[in-house]
């Protein structure tokens, strides 16, 4: 296991999970989305559809559509609640998140087909002094890491399977996204493509 700090504040442990461990997060995974679908949100005003599909797993979920963004506590199709976060990433989240509190959600992205996302900050916490905490599985990516400000140069770094990323302090607010799945490049999800999971704190 590698652990490299990218930029202030991004720290890349490449390889965290082994095949095996990656494989038993996939099946966490998957056995949730029975009971919460991925589903494809929308841009606020304009409508557009995401090119990824998501769901959620915690007390809070992500959500997207016309009205805008927020965290809500049921799913926007089911309108039944979230499943609970995977044991085995609140475990990680103590190993290598450094904060107190657990996670209150775990946004699930699915990129298939070209899926893509554009360069943002994730702003819609108050809980700002907790790190975001990502998981990679499946196909590998390249993501984007900028500044706080959209102006800020940015670098690109190829994530694979297995990969772990922590962003806090400075990085917290930095605009990052991905630019490009690369088909094919592992066999972990079936039917391909690439999953990420983001642990974040939403309340102080
Ligand atoms: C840097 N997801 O869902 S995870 C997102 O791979 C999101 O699906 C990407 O950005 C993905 O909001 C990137 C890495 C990530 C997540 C949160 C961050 C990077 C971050 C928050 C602050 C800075
Ligand atoms: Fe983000």
């Amino acid at each position: 296991m590698v652990k490299v700090e990218i930029a202030p504040g991004v720290v890349l442990w490449r390889e965290r999970l082994d095949r095996a461990a990656q494989s038993a997060m996939l099946e966490a995974v998957f056995a949730r989305v029975e009971q919460a679908p991925f589903y494809r949100p929308v841009m606020p005003k304009s409508g557009a559809p995401f090119s990824v599909e998501e769901t959620n797993f915690g007390a809070l979920g992500w959500v997207s559509d016309r009205d805008g963004y927020r965290y809500a506590k049921a799913h926007p199709v089911t309108g039944k609640p979230w499943p609970d976060i995977p044991p085995a990433l609140l475990a990680l989240w103590d190993e290598v998140a450094g904060y107190a509190a657990p996670p209150e959600c775990c946004l699930v992205n699915l990129y298939r087909g070209g899926a893509k996302m554009g360069l943002h900050q994730d702003r819609d916490e108050a809980a700002r002094a907790a790190p975001v905490l990502s998981v990679s599985l499946g196909d590998e990516a390249l993501f984007r890491i900028g500044g706080e400000t959209r102006k800020a140069g940015s670098a690109s770094v190829k994530l694979s399977s297995g990969d772990v990323l922590t962003f806090g302090g400075v990085a917290r607010m930095a605009y990052h996204g991905i630019d490009r799945v690369i088909a094919g490049s592992s066999t972990l999800v079936p039917g391909g493509g690439r999953i990420n999971l983001t642990l974040r704190r939403v309340t102080l």
